[in-house]
């Protein structure tokens, strides 16, 4: 209370507020995170409407919004037309350490002297904000203590949401009794599930939902963060005309949230929605969207570690063939490199990568490669040799390279938080410096939380320093998302910007989707993280990364071949879809556990396959107006409290309803089908459900339930190929499902799938088709979008027609029109035209009468 803090609070555009907390006058520049935010917000200039000794009342610009901020104690109250919403420090945790002079350096006043010698255990106190021991670690704190927190609290919610990565489940639990939530990115090799320990990557983001809300809290910290939950219920007193009433009270729900951070400064954006979907946009708004993936990258991937060699990437690709199963990239871990030198190859194993590139193009298939942050220390590998004389490696406390051991052993780690030193490793992927590397090669970055073995909880020193002497503990959970982002740019830069990235990372933070995919990290081969996947799934996707996944089987350990199918089934309806298994694991190509087997895993990746242009779209909607691709039911369904903890299922898109099987040998699922007014239809025999709500749906081993929503057109490609470059002149297929006032809309966004001529050239396609007084039209959902295709609409299946129509004609541009056969089948309410041949760039009406 000695020391004054500063607090700013800004009003951005489009509903966020943000609150800064710093001290007025530091000993020294506290971290502020940098280059997470896309650009310097705007923001609006709040209004003062009260300004009395201890209260100062705030209006935003559009009169929606109030904030009052008390003086004693020290307050902010955020209030929408009367209803509070969300306060700051109402239960007074706030905390600032501080930044002081080191003890040596502190001027011994008569006085102080005296307290030091009278009390040594106040001087070993001190000592231990200063040093900390961990284990055998020694934390040396260079700048002393300097830990920031404060708590917020959420009016009318209880259920919250977000703050990936934790095997955990999609609500947050209460933390009253247990640990916090800790947002730290560690590699923790077989993790356990129902932990609250952070794993690999981290947004802290949280969203809060109640009926008719939602709000979202941005804690903008890359040092070890801890967020501890509390929702418990308060009495409100119940305001009404009568004077009999007012004594009324009601108990309504009431969230305390308390974010922690080990250093840096407060920096939080209230995002004030009022709708999920708003919450994402606000999101996007400061750390972008997702960056829209290559089309190759939405289909099926094959990885292990590892595949051996040249001689064994031409089987596992020739195995797709012979199977039948459609596939884009195979992988390739760590044993290609020369010594886990990254950038290189086993001479032996992959004598001539360009020629194995040459046959996986001419097959139409790309290849991925792992690329990790750590430099085996060898002064002949060419990275570690300019890395060391540019200086471009992270420092020890003592200011020499830090050295840690990792995979090639003795390594040092680059500094991606330096600018200069990003764009040096972008340029490692220039195809003349990257030797052997072709335009079908793309990237995996692995380990980069960093992974130090033998490192205190297996990463790096907190008292490292990087770039500008920032300490590590100021930007552990950083780290990751500067190496992809450097590389993201070094593939982008070496097609001379004309190509997209692919580009996976383990470890993440808050705007991460700009770069590319992630995916979840080493799970276990059981059904209990075939389980928990999708509520990880989700949450990540709340948090802004579209494009997510789970390794499909389980990394660790051998799926029994019935987990290993049912693992397909869900993988198959999440956005990044690949097979992965460790280097103990027993070889797991899908044709290996028989033919039966076989059979199913290659109907759930041809299902990938036919769903790509919806699933396309939806990552194109993703990267322009933010919308998760895949969401929990409660987004869909913001006012039906049933759907607010449901996790075992979910919304791929605003069309599909996926419910995958997760337990052993299951009859049955239950499957909750929300929503009153809503029609549901199965996915596969387009059969109307009878009444929502919670059905028992019987399952056999070939397929999971997947549900088309009423009122939605679904477009799906008629028939699977080899792999999606395969696929490019595929006719489509409509799938028109009518609402409970036969009605249904939904769209389709289509361009060349690989390059940015959509960004740049607006060579793209974005298609929009109604089905309204028995009418579907297709129409451009945007004037300025071309793009050239050859590609016909085959076929239309319109789901829930009540009777059978008398005639269907096709009305053309010109005015022309066609009768089409068309047949209808009175039991399933299914209406199916089929060998049509309209363009899917051109407008069209198809009359149903
Ligand atoms: O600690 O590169 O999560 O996908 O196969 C193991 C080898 C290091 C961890 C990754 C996993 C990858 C493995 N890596």
């Amino acid at each position: 209370s000695q020391v004054l803090l500063q607090v700013e609070i800004y009003e951005i555009e489009g509903n966020i507020f943000r609150i800064k907390i710093n001290e007025a006058a530091p000993l020294r520049a506290r971290y502020e995170v940098p280059d997470v935010l896309i650009k310097e917000p705007t923001t609006q200039r709040l209004s003062v409407s009260q300004k009395e000794a201890g209260i100062l009342v705030l209006t935003s610009v559009n009169k929606d919004y109030t904030l009052q901020v008390t003086a004693n104690p020290f307050q902010v109250e955020l209030h929408s037309k009367g209803e509070t919403v969300l306060s700051m420090n109402s239960n007074g945790l706030l905390y600032f350490e501080h930044l002081q002079p080191p003890p040596s350096d502190r001027k011994s006043t008569a006085e102080n002297e005296e307290a030091a010698s009278d009390s040594s255990k106040e001087k070993q106190e001190d000592l231990g904000l200063w040093q900390e021991k961990f284990g055998s670690f020694l934390d040396f704190k260079a700048h002393g203590p300097s830990s920031v927190g404060v708590d917020f609290s959420l009016h009318g919610f209880d259920h919250v949401y977000g703050i990936p990565q934790h095997a955990e489940s999609l609500l947050l639990k209460n933390t009253s009794d247990g640990d916090a939530y800790r947002l730290y990115n560690l590699d923790i090799f077989g993790h356990k599930i129902h932990e609250k320990i952070g794993i690999y990557g981290s947004v802290p983001l949280l969203l809060a939902h109640k009926p008719n809300r939602t709000s979202g809290i941005f804690w903008l910290n890359s040092s070890e963060t801890l967020v501890d939950i509390n929702t418990k219920a308060v009495a409100e007193h119940i305001q009404s005309g009568s004077a009999a009433d007012t004594a009324k009270q009601r108990a309504v729900p009431l969230t305390d949230v308390r974010w922690m951070s080990e250093s840096g400064i407060i920096d939080v954006f209230l995002l004030m929605g009022p709708t999920a979907f708003d919450i994402f946009k606000q999101f996007a708004q400061l750390t972008g969207t997702q960056a829209l993936p290559p089309l190759f990258s939405l289909g099926y991937h094959q990885c292990r570690w590892n595949y051996e060699d040249e001689q064994d990437v031409k089987a596992v690709d020739a195995g797709f063939d012979e199977h039948d199963i459609p596939y884009d990239v195979i992988w390739l871990d760590i044993e290609h490199t020369d010594g886990k030198r990254y950038f290189t190859w086993d001479k032996k194993k992959f004598q001539n990568p360009k020629r194995m590139q040459e046959l996986l193009r001419k097959k139409k298939r790309k290849l991925v490669v792992i690329v990790d942050p750590h430099i085996k220390v060898d002064p002949m590998y060419a990275l570690y040799s300019q890395g060391k004389d540019k200086g471009y490696f992270v420092k020890d406390r003592n200011g020499q390279d830090f050295e840690g051991i990792c995979w090639p052993g003795s390594s040092c780690y680059l500094d991606f938080t330096n600018p200069e030193v990003r764009k040096w490793y972008a340029d490692q992927f220039a195809f003349k410096t990257y030797k052997g590397s072709t335009n079908i090669l793309f990237v995996w970055n692995d380990m980069n939380e960093p992974s130090v073995f033998k490192g205190a909880e297996l990463t790096m020193q907190k008292d490292a320093v990087h770039y500008k002497n920032w300490e590590h503990r100021e930007l552990h959970n950083l780290y990751g998302f500067y190496q992809q982002m450097a590389t993201a740019e070094g593939l982008i830069k070496r097609s001379s910007g004309k190509e997209r990235p692919f580009v996976l990372t383990r470890s993440f933070f808050a705007g991460s989707q700009k770069y590319g995919a992630v995916w979840t990290g080493d799970n276990t081969a059981e059904w209990g993280y075939l389980k928990i996947s999708i509520p990880m799934l989700l949450t990540i996707s709340l948090a802004g990364i579209s494009f997510c996944g789970a390794d499909v089987g389980g990394f660790i350990g051998d799926p029994e071949p019935e987990l290993l199918v049912r693992w397909y089934q869900a993988g198959a309806y999440q956005p990044f879809f690949r097979g992965h298994s460790n280097m103990e694991s027993k070889r797991r190509e899908p044709w290996l556990f028989g033919e039966k087997n076989t059979q199913i895993i290659r109907e759930a990746i041809r299902e990938r396959y036919v769903l790509l242009p919806y699933l396309y779209t939806l990552f194109y909607r993703a990267h322009t107006v933010a919308e998760p691709v895949m969401r929990p039911l409660w987004v869909e369904f913001p006012g039906k409290l049933e759907t607010f903890g449901v996790e075992n299922e979910y919304m791929l898109g605003n069309a599909l309803l996926v419910h995958p099987v997760t337990d052993k040998e299951a009859k049955a699922v239950s499957v909750l089908l929300p929503g009153s007014e809503e029609i549901w239809y199965d996915f596969r025999t387009f059969i109307r459900m009878e009444d929502p709500g919670t059905l028992k749906i019987p399952v056999t081993l070939d397929n999971i339930p997947v549900f088309q929503r009423g009122g939605t057109v679904i477009p799906l490609k008629t028939t699977a190929g080899k792999s999606t470059e395969w696929m490019i002149d595929v006719s489509y297929e409509l799938h028109v499902a009518l609402d409970t006032e036969a009605r249904a809309i939904g769209e389709l966004y289509l361009d060349d799938g690989h390059s940015f001529q959509y960004l740049h050239k607006k060579q793209f396609l974005y298609r929009k088709f109604t089905f309204h007084k028995n009418i579907l039209s297709s129409s451009c959902m945007c004037e300025s979008g071309q793009y050239h295709t050859t590609c016909v609409v085959e076929r239309v299946v319109f789901l829930g027609v009540g009777q059978q129509p008398t005639s269907v004609s096709v009305c053309s541009k010109d005015g022309k029109e066609k009768e089409v056969v068309f047949t209808y089948d009175t039991k399933t309410s299914v209406l199916m035209l089929e060998n049509l041949a309209l363009s899917i760039d051109a407008d069209w009406k198809i009359c149903v009468k």
